[in-house]
């Protein structure tokens, strides 16, 4: 279809609207779940989907709806969107590309005239990152079912207070079961987002087809040891913490390395020291465990390793551990006529595009529990991503707008 025009530069006046909501400075971006600068942040995509001319509901745990009703509202929606909280100290693109660009795609598609068959939705996810909570994608999973309201009630954010308290005290008092929606409530979904990779930049692709997206699982350990005075307590007398912690975290990074396959990765990006004293012997230690690989079984076999070194560890240290799974997931495909309609999107504006697995977690990953899905990814400069020198030029997100657009254009019109 022609006269598919995207409107990069509006479109980076919203980037630049959207990075300014942030409790970090710049060219930094922090925002966390419900805090004050997400809730700012939430109530600007609102306002740009009310402007686009989208119906905009929210549900009971964040997650933001903005439909294009088209020919017959009755029929499921194709669907697309992302998310806009970050972690912290991190960049401007991941996720926010996704969902401004969703609304400019919306944008474009009514400016070209086009008129859908079945709706269109773009969905504006809560929490995908686990900053607060501990489990990514908090939204989706709740949307797609993989997070009963019994599990999303006993979450406790960082510092100890109840999921249902954080949601209530920011607007958000809905029924959780309501949350849920039904396989088949959805045609289609589509997310457009950052590579946070360099395989793009590497093959010279301006636009990367995800034919998959990796198994992410979480685990926490907490290591309790006997704590005590630096000065006094003798070496031979010690059960240090975060000794055994040190000796468990480079049993972490054998399990990755040390496995055969090329996507197997393993990371302890948390670790909190208690009491935290230079001259405090420390009592106990609690790390967080990111483990991943698209192969199902690899990622499994990493788990099983690092759960058999962490009772090794306590059992040589006389150290007490707790351990538990925050999250273990599958790996999600790429659907057949998804792909094809992104292929075809693509192949008419003229952009090489490649085909890739996704090793970082999207919602996508659960939404492909309810409906058909893939991705579009744009290229990260140099890969950085979750840093503030995150970047992805205008030009290749108007690039990817310009193919969701189409995208969604034929998955619309079936
Ligand atoms: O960690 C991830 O893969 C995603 O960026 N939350
Ligand atoms: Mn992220
Ligand atoms: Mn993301």
């Amino acid at each position: 279809m022609s006269g598919i025009l995207i409107d990069s530069t509006r479109l980076q006046t919203e980037m630049d609207t959207l990075a300014a909501f942030s409790d970090a400075p710049a060219p930094a971006v922090t925002r966390v779940l419900f805090t004050p600068v997400e809730l700012s942040a939430r109530a600007y995509i609102k306002q740009l989907m009310a402007d686009a001319g989208l119906t905009v509901r929210e549900d009971a745990v964040g997650n933001v709806f903005g439909r294009w009703d088209g020919d017959d509202p009755a029929l499921s929606a194709a669907a697309t969107g992302s998310h806009i909280d970050a972690i912290p100290y991190s960049g401007r693109y991941d996720g926010t590309v996704g969902v401004l660009g969703a609304i400019e795609a919306v944008r474009a598609l009514r400016r070209a005239g086009f008129r859908p068959h079945r709706p269109i939705e773009v969905v504006m996810f809560t929490a995908e990152e686990p900053t607060r909570f501990g489990i990514g994608c908090l939204g989706s999973r709740t949307l797609a079912g993989r997070l009963s309201p019994d599990a999303l009630t006993a979450l406790k954010d960082t510092h100890g207070i109840p999921f249902d308290e954080v949601r209530q005290s920011a607007g958000y008092t809905g029924d959780l079961t309501a949350a849920q929606l039904a396989p088949g409530h959805y045609y289609s979904f589509v997310e457009l987002h950052i590579e946070q990779g360099s395989r793009l930049e590497a093959a010279g692709a301006p636009i990367g087809i995800v034919t998959a997206i990796a198994a992410p699982a979480t685990l926490r350990v907490v290591l309790h040891g006997s704590g005590g005075h630096a000065g006094t307590v003798l070496m031979p007398e010690r059960r240090d913490a975060l000794a055994a912690a040190a000796e468990l975290i480079l049993a972490v990074e054998r399990a990755g390395r040390g496995s055969d396959s090329p996507d197997a990765v393993a990371t302890v990006g948390l670790c909190h020291v208690y009491p935290g004293a230079v001259n405090s012997i420390a009592s106990r230690v609690t790390l967080e465990i990111d483990i991943r690989d698209i192969d199902l079984a690899s990622r499994d076999r990493m788990v099983a390793q690092i759960e058999a070194a962490a009772a090794d560890i306590a059992a040589a240290r006389h150290i007490d551990i707790e351990r538990t799974v925050l999250n273990a997931d599958r790996p999600c495909y790429g659907d057949a006529q998804v792909l094809a309609a992104i292929r075809d999107a693509a192949a008419e504006t003229g952009s090489t595009a490649i085909e890739l697995v996704s090793r970082a977690y999207h919602d996508t990953l659960f939404m492909a529990e309810i409906c058909p899905v893939s991705m579009i990814f744009v290229p990260s400069q140099h890969g950085y991503s979750h840093r503030p020198d995150e970047y992805t030029s205008p030009e290749d997100i108007a690039r990817g707008v310009d193919v969701l657009a189409r995208t969604l254009m034929r998955l619309a019109s079936s």
